[in-house]
């Protein structure tokens, strides 16, 4: 009996550690506020319906490519459910390759709540826009647009009127906005990405050839936006 008593207080122990571990872990992802940090929806795949599996290679061949080139910069690429089949493909894609890989990974969460619900902090946020940079219209763009109020549409005016598919632009977020004040985020990075939606505009009707082109230069754009305001 004693034995048996000594050998489940061990195991007992054993899984207090891993727990405390666990946990340490954890708070190691989401206290690592000396690196810039940010978080991204993936552009183009819901609302604009460009396919899943072609735009999970360009998402981790852009993502790798940037963290291998620069130093103190993270990138989280984040959805809405933990059943996102395009957080599950860039999982199992990246997997594939060799990268330091809490420079770059998925998060389950809503992008306006990170800090607050999720405990991962986000300086830097991406908007999957529309080309008049308009408040609205549905998805990530009206999640951004409501949480960060009326602040980020005067700031967004002050800096570009429309955008092109395949760019991007940086604005920065007044410390009046609540998105400012509740999750830290300073920066909020309009992109447009290709449209495979007719009816959205220029929708370049399944053309992938052009349309992988053009996501991959979305990122590119998005990316290197994000490394002008880490440094
Ligand atoms: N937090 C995290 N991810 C989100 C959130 C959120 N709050 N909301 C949506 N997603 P979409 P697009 C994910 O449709 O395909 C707009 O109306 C979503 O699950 O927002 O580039 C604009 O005005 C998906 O994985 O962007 C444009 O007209 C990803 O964000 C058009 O939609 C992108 O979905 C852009 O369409």
């Amino acid at each position: 009996l004693e034995a048996g008593g000594a050998c489940s207080m061990q195991v007992e122990k054993k899984l207090d550690n891993l727990k405390e571990k666990e946990e340490q872990s954890k708070e190691k992802v989401s206290s690592d506020t000396s690196l810039c940090t940010l978080a991204f929806p993936s552009i183009s795949t819901a609302d604009f319906q460009f396919d899943l599996e072609k735009a999970s290679e360009v998402i981790v061949d852009a993502a790798t490519d940037f963290v291998q080139k620069h130093d103190n910069v993270r990138l989280v690429l984040v959805d809405l459910s933990q059943k996102s089949r395009i957080l599950s493909l860039v999982k199992d894609k990246a997997a594939k390759k060799s990268f330091d890989s809490s420079r770059f990974f998925t998060f389950v969460g809503d992008i306006t709540q990170l800090h607050s619900k999720g405990g991962l902090q986000c300086n830097v946020i991406a908007n999957a826009a529309n080309w008049r940079l308009k408040p609205g219209g549905g998805g990530v763009n009206a999640a951004i647009f409501n949480a960060a109020g009326e602040a980020l549409q005067h700031a967004t005016k002050e800096c570009a009127d429309t955008l092109r598919p395949g760019n991007s632009i940086a604005v920065p977020l007044p410390s009046t906005s609540p998105l400012h004040q509740q999750e830290g985020v300073t920066h909020v990075i309009h992109v447009l990405g290709p449209n495979m939606n007719p009816m959205r505009p220029d929708c370049l009707k399944s053309d992938y050839t052009k349309g992988c082109k053009v996501l991959r230069e979305a990122y590119n754009s998005l990316f290197e936006n994000f490394a002008s305001i880490a440094r």
